[in-house]
Formats: C-alpha cells, sequence, structure tokens
C-alpha cells in the first residue's frame, strides 16, 4: 500500500514565476530596461552568468533576447491566473519588475503605470482566492543603477531599494500578506552578475567584492523587513536562499571537512545574518584568511539583528557533491554550481542530479538550524517536452520529479519540519533563467512559443496540470 501524507489544513500549494521570464513587453507601460533585458539568450548566457568582468558590451545584433517578449504575461494575466485557479492554486508566486516601478530605480516618485498593472494581477488572483506571493526583487535591477552606480557595489542602492520597497508595501497593503526579499541572495557567489548586478572584474577582486555587494543587500533587506511590519503588520516577509545540501563524496574526513565548509560557506553565510541577525562564527576566519574586508558603517550590524526575516523560502533543485581533490573528468557539466558527479544520482538534460531525499535533509537542516517556518517556493525539472500530434503533452517524468519531491515533504513535515507551502518553479512554461531559453520547460501549461521566437503563445493543459490539480484537491493525500 501506498504511503499517504498529511499536510497541514492550510498548506499553500501553488506554482512560482519571475517577472523577467514571462511579462515580456520590455518596454510597455513605462518600463525601463532591466539587468534580464540585456541578458541574451542560447549558449553565451550560461557563460556571462558566472563570468568575471561582464559589462553588457556584447555584440547585441548576434544575439536573440527571449525576455523581450517572454511568454507575454503581461497581456495575458488574466488567462494565466484562471488556469491557475482552474489547478487550485491557494498561492501564486510572482515578482515585481522593479524597473517597473522606478524605471531607473533613482527616482523619488514612482510610475503609476507600473504600480496599476501590478494592481490588476494582484486583483485577479484575489478574486480567485489565491494568495500573491511576492518576490521584490528576482535578477531584473534597473539597467540604468548597474551602468550608473555598479549595481549592488554602491552602498547609495540600499536607500533607491528602500523606497521601492517602500512604496510596494503603502500601494499593496491590502492585497499582499506574503513577501519575500531577494531571489537565491546566496547565489551571488555564483552569479554575481544576476544576484549583485556587477561581475567583480578579476579573480583577486572576487571575494571582496561579492561580499561586500551582499553586505549591502543583506541591510537593504533588513530594512525592508522593518518597513514591511510597520506599513502591514499582519504580513509576513521572508528571505530566499538558493539550497543544495552538500554531500561529501566519500568518509574521507578532509573530503568530509571540504564539504562542511563548501556547506557553511553558500547555504549558510546569507541564513544566519537573516534569519539569526549575525555573520556565522566562522566567517571571521574565512574572512580574514581571504582578505576580505567588509566596509561596514555604523548601525549596519544593529540594523541586521532588530530585523530578522519571519521565515524562510527557498529554491530546491538538486544537492551537491564535493571532495577536496578534484579533476574536470569528476565534474557534472552543466550545472552552475559545479561539484563533483554522485554516482547515485540520475540528471536532468542539463546535468542538474535529481535527488528527493536531498529535500527532505535541506528541511532538517534548515530547521533544526534556525527553527522557523520554511516554504518551497522552487522546485520542479527543466524538461523537453513534446506536443502530440493530438495536442497532448504527456509529462510522466515531471509528475514523477515532483512526486519524489511532494513525498520528501512529507516525510519531513513528520520529522517535525515546519512548512507553510509549496510552489513549483515555472508553474506556466517561461524562459529559462540559465539558458534564456525556452525549450527547457518546467511548467504544468504549455505556451507555444520557441527558442527562435516563433509560436502562437497558446497555452495548453500537459497531464501534470491534471495531476496537480488533484494533488491540491486531496491536500496531497493522492500523489
Ligand atoms: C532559479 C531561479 C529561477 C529559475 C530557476 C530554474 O535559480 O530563481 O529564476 O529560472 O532557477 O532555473 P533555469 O531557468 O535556469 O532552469
Amino acid at each position: 500500500m501506498t504511503k499517504t501524507y498529511q499536510f497541514p489544513e492550510n498548506f499553500l500549494w501553488g506554482g512560482a514565476t519571475a517577472a523577467n521570464q514571462l511579462e515580456g513587453a520590455h518596454l510597455e507601460g513605462g518600463k525601463g530596461m532591466n539587468l534580464a533585458d540585456v541578458m541574451p539568450g542560447g549558449k553565451i548566457r550560461f557563460k556571462l552568468i558566472s563570468q568575471l568582468g561582464f559589462d553588457f558590451e556584447i555584440d547585441k545584433n548576434k544575439y536573440t533576447y527571449p525576455n523581450h517578449d517572454a511568454i507575454d504575461f503581461y497581456h495575458r494575466y488574466a488567462e494565466d491566473i484562471a488556469l491557475f485557479a482552474e489547478m487550485g492554486f491557494k498561492t501564486f508566486r510572482l515578482s515585481i519588475a522593479w524597473s517597473r516601478i522606478f524605471p531607473n530605480g533613482d527616482e523619488l516618485e514612482p510610475n503609476e503605470e507600473g504600480l496599476a498593472f501590478y494592481d490588476r494581477v494582484f486583483d485577479e488572483c484575489l478574486k480567485h482566492g489565491m494568495e500573491p506571493l511576492v518576490t521584490i526583487s528576482h535578477y531584473e535591477m534597473p539597467l540604468y543603477l548597474i551602468k550608473e552606480y555598479g549595481g549592488w557595489r554602491s552602498r547609495e542602492v540600499i536607500t533607491f531599494f528602500e523606497r521601492y520597497a517602500v512604496t510596494l508595501f503603502n500601494r499593496y497593503k491590502d492585497k499582499v500578506k506574503y513577501w519575500l526579499t531577494f531571489n537565491e541572495i546566496n547565489g551571488a557567489t555564483h552569479m554575481p552578475i544576476f544576484s549583485l548586478g556587477f561581475s567583480p572584474a578579476t579573480e583577486e577582486v572576487r571575494l571582496q567584492e561579492t561580499f561586500q555587494g551582499l553586505h549591502h543587500q543583506f541591510v537593504a533587506s533588513s530594512l525592508a523587513v522593518k518597513a514591511c511590519h510597520e506599513i502591514i503588520p499582519e504580513a509576513q516577509i521572508g528571505c530566499m536562499l538558493l539550497y543544495a545540501p552538500v554531500y561529501s563524496f566519500d568518509a574521507n574526513p578532509v573530503n568530509v571537512l571540504h564539504a562542511m565548509k563548501e556547506e557553511q560557506l553558500f547555504n549558510y553565510i546569507s541564513g544566519d545574518v537573516q534569519v539569526r541577525g549575525e555573520y556565522p562564527a566562522f566567517t571571521k576566519r574565512y574572512f580574514k584568511e581571504n582578505n576580505i574586508q567588509i566596509d561596514m558603517q555604523e548601525g549596519d550590524l544593529e540594523t541586521i539583528k532588530q530585523y530578522p526575516v519571519d521565515f524562510i523560502s527557498l529554491s530546491y533543485y538538486m544537492s551537491r557533491t564535493e571532495k577536496k581533490e578534484k579533476t574536470p573528468e569528476d565534474m557534472i557539466e552543466g550545472n552552475i554550481m559545479a561539484g563533483v558527479k554522485n554516482p547515485f544520482l540520475e540528471a536532468s538534460d542539463w546535468g542538474w542530479e535529481i535527488d528527493p531525499i536531498g529535500l527532505r535533509i535541506s528541511l532538517n537542516q534548515l530547521y533544526d538550524r534556525y527553527r522557523v517556518p520554511l516554504f518551497i517556493v522552487e522546485n520542479g525539472l527543466g524538461a523537453y517536452d513534446t506536443l502530440e500530434e493530438d495536442g497532448s503533452i504527456i509529462d510522466d517524468y515531471r509528475i514523477n520529479y515532483l512526486r519524489g519531491h511532494i513525498e520528501a515533504m512529507g516525510e519531513a513535515i513528520e520529522d517535525g519540519v515546519e512548512l507553510m507551502g509549496y510552489t513549483p518553479w515555472g508553474c506556466i512554461d517561461l524562459v529559462s533563467a540559465s539558458t534564456g531559453e525556452m525549450s527547457k520547460r518546467y511548467g504544468f501549461i504549455y505556451v507555444d512559443k520557441h527558442d527562435d521566437g516563433s509560436g502562437t503563445l497558446e497555452r495548453k493543459k500537459k497531464k501534470s496540470f491534471h495531476w496537480y490539480q488533484n494533488v491540491i484537491s486531496t491536500n496531497g493525500k493522492e500523489l
């Protein structure tokens, strides 16, 4: 007999997206250009994400820019939200494009047309009984802030971000009760350009500049938490971590220690600062040994201490395996967070190792360390889908992936973890962040749009649409 799992009565089932990956209409409604608008699609994208010294001075005629049109959610949001409602979503995670609200980023007054757009989107969600879960910043910093201020290198950006966040809280205080500050904030060490809006010029300055930029974001995030609690006392605001537990390749203590250090660096600095309100003890030695001197202003550490987040949200796609001495042949290819190949795991077509047990481990680790509620706001399988002649899409591989991860969540809840909800990534097919292409699909809803820009944009329900609908209506009892 298959086991059934007990999810809390008010569990927030839903799906997740980000503005730059689905809205399109990149120059409509008074929106300014942002980071995603200048990130080309295709193989070059993957290179640029992790490359040092990326300055956007590339030959623009050589590339495509799929984020410009994306899947046109800007005009089709009502149809899409109705489909989410049909699946039974209790919540819908989306982000606000900063440059729709402040086109350059440093203006004093917001763009009314941008604010009005999200009013319409939130009203549509609420009409269907769906709670909006809003990421304030998801890889879409206004380009002007990047070019004129150097992105999060600059301390001044804290003020602009705070103004932006306060504007959102005031405007949407009656509509939005769940907020997230920075998407995958800890990803900055692997994908600086996405998270920080700049990429350090050389290896020598990489760590110094990355942690300085992160420090600015930590302060900005705390100020957003403060403002959120003041303006919307009943709201909850969380941080967002890119979480991948780090396994040692074997039982050699040298490798175990190495994996532990990677785990500390990648998984715990951002969590400790935003939840415990302090830099973890190990950073003292790490910063010293790596010549990192964070320029802090008086009051920064107090601000961080005083305004921790209410909950932790995380993306979970894979685990990572590490050993101290490795050769290129040891590595798993295609993954942004390079690690060595784990012989026990299968990988997706993009080299992301599939590991549902790793999710249970992650949830236990996070809950043990922080004791605040957790929310999985991204998880899923990027895959090539085939549109059959009769118009159907039989995505059993996606169903199997999600089933395994939902079972792991059920186990973690039995372990004692407090889990608020689950919003699988890309609930409707959208532009991939790492490839900038459409062919890496995550959705329950297929969108007729292709890597070369062609397609009717028609939406079609995949097999997983009906499967997930049943998961939600049985509150996770039928998987
Ligand atoms: C996360 C990002 C998302 C998203 C997802 C899947 O890192 O927060 O924006 O795209 O990963 O990644 P990809 O689109 O590269 O498959």
